[in-house]
C-alpha cells in the first residue's frame, strides 16, 4: 500500500483538513487563539494522524505544499473568526516542520498567507520545537530574525523536553514558551514538576516571554497554574481539537 502517492493527491482531492484546539486565559477563561492540528481523511484509511503522516510528507517533499495550505487555511479561518466575534486580537499558532522551515520560500509562504487572508502578523504564531530550531542553527536565526520583524510570533513548542540550553534559549528571538505536557501531567502531585514549571513561568516573564501550559487535562491541574499564575493554557480540560464550526460554539459560549 502506498501512502505516498495518495499524500500527493491529498489536497487537491479535499482530504486534509484543520482541528483548532482553543488556547484559554488561565485566569479569565476568554479564549486568546487556537492551535491548527492537521488532520487527514483518508477514503480507506479513515482518520489518518499528522504523527503518521508529516514524516512522509517530510521525506518526500509535499511538507512544503501543504504547510502552504496549513498557512493559508489557518489565517484565513481565523481573520473570519475575528469578524464574526469582533475580537482582532483573536491568535492562531501552526505547527511548522524543520523541513518546511528551511525552505528558501519558507518566509514568501508567511507573507503570502497574510497578504490573501489580511489577518494582521500579530495574530499568526508560529509554533516550533527547540529541536527544529536548533538544526541549522545560523540559518535558522536569519529565518527567525525576518519573521520577528514582520511581526509574526515565535513559539518553542514542547519546550524543556529537548535538548535545549540556556545558551541557546537567550539567543533565540522566540516571543512564547509552550510548556511540554510532560511536565503538566503530575503538577498537582509532584513537587519537582511544580518547581519546574513554576520555574519555567518565571523565566518566561524574565526574558519577556509568555507561557502556555500544554496537555491540561484535569481541573486541578488548571488550578495549580492560576496559583503559579501561568498566563494561558490548553488541553482536554478545556477543549479537545475541534473542527471550525465547533470552535465557534466554544467560543460564543464563553464571550
Ligand atoms: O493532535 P495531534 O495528533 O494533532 O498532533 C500530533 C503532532 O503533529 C504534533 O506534534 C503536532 O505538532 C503535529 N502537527 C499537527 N498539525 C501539524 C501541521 O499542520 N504541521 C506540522 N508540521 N505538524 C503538525
Ligand atoms: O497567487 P500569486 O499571484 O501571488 O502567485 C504568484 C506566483 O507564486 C505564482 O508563480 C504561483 O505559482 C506562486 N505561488 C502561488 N501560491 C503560492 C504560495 O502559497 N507560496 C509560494 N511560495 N508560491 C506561490
Ligand atoms: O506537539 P504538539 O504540542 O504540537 O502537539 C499537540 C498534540 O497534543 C496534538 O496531538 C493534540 O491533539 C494533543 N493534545 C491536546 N490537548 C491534549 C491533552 O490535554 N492531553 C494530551 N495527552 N494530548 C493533548
Ligand atoms: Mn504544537
Ligand atoms: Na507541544
Amino acid at each position: 500500500f502506498e501512502m505516498g502517492s495518495s499524500l500527493r493527491k491529498a489536497i487537491e482531492k479535499n482530504e486534509l483538513f484543520l482541528c483548532y484546539q482553543p488556547i484559554v486565559d488561565v485566569r479569565t477563561g476568554a479564549v486568546i487563539a487556537t492551535e491548527a492540528l492537521i488532520r487527514w481523511r483518508h477514503p480507506e484509511l479513515g482518520l489518518v494522524r499528522p504523527d503518521e503522516f508529516i514524516p512522509l510528507a517530510e521525506e518526500t517533499g509535499w511538507i512544503h505544499e501543504i504547510g502552504r495550505w496549513v498557512l493559508q487555511t489557518a489565517c484565513r479561518q481565523t481573520k473570519r473568526w475575528q469578524d464574526i466575534t469582533g475580537n482582532d486580537q483573536l491568535a492562531v499558532f501552526v505547527n511548522v516542520s524543520a523541513v518546511q522551515f528551511q525552505h528558501e520560500r519558507f518566509i514568501d509562504d508567511v507573507k503570502r498567507a497574510l497578504k490573501r487572508s489580511t489577518l494582521p502578523p500579530s495574530c499568526l504564531h508560529l509554533e516550533l520545537t527547540e529541536h527544529s530550531m536548533l538544526r541549522h542553527l545560523s540559518s535558522t536565526m536569519r529565518t527567525l530574525d525576518e519573521l520577528k520583524r514582520l511581526g509574526v510570533g515565535i513559539a518553542v513548542d514542547d519546550f524543556g523536553s529537548g535538548y535545549s540550553s540556556f545558551h541557546y534559549l537567550k539567543q533565540l528571538p522566540a516571543t512564547i514558551l509552550k510548556i511540554d505536557r510532560a511536565f503538566i501531567e503530575h503538577l498537582h502531585a509532584n513537587a519537582s514538576d511544580a518547581a519546574i514549571v513554576s520555574a519555567m513561568i518565571t523565566m518566561g516573564r524574565g526574558l519577556g516571554l509568555e507561557t502556555i501550559a500544554e496537555g491540561v487535562e484535569t481541573p486541578e491541574q488548571l488550578e495549580r497554574l492560576r496559583d503559579l499564575q501561568c498566563s494561558y493554557a490548553q488541553g482536554y480540560a478545556l477543549c479537545p481539537p475541534l473542527v471550525a464550526e465547533e470552535v465557534m460554539a466554544y467560543m460564543s459560549e464563553r464571550q
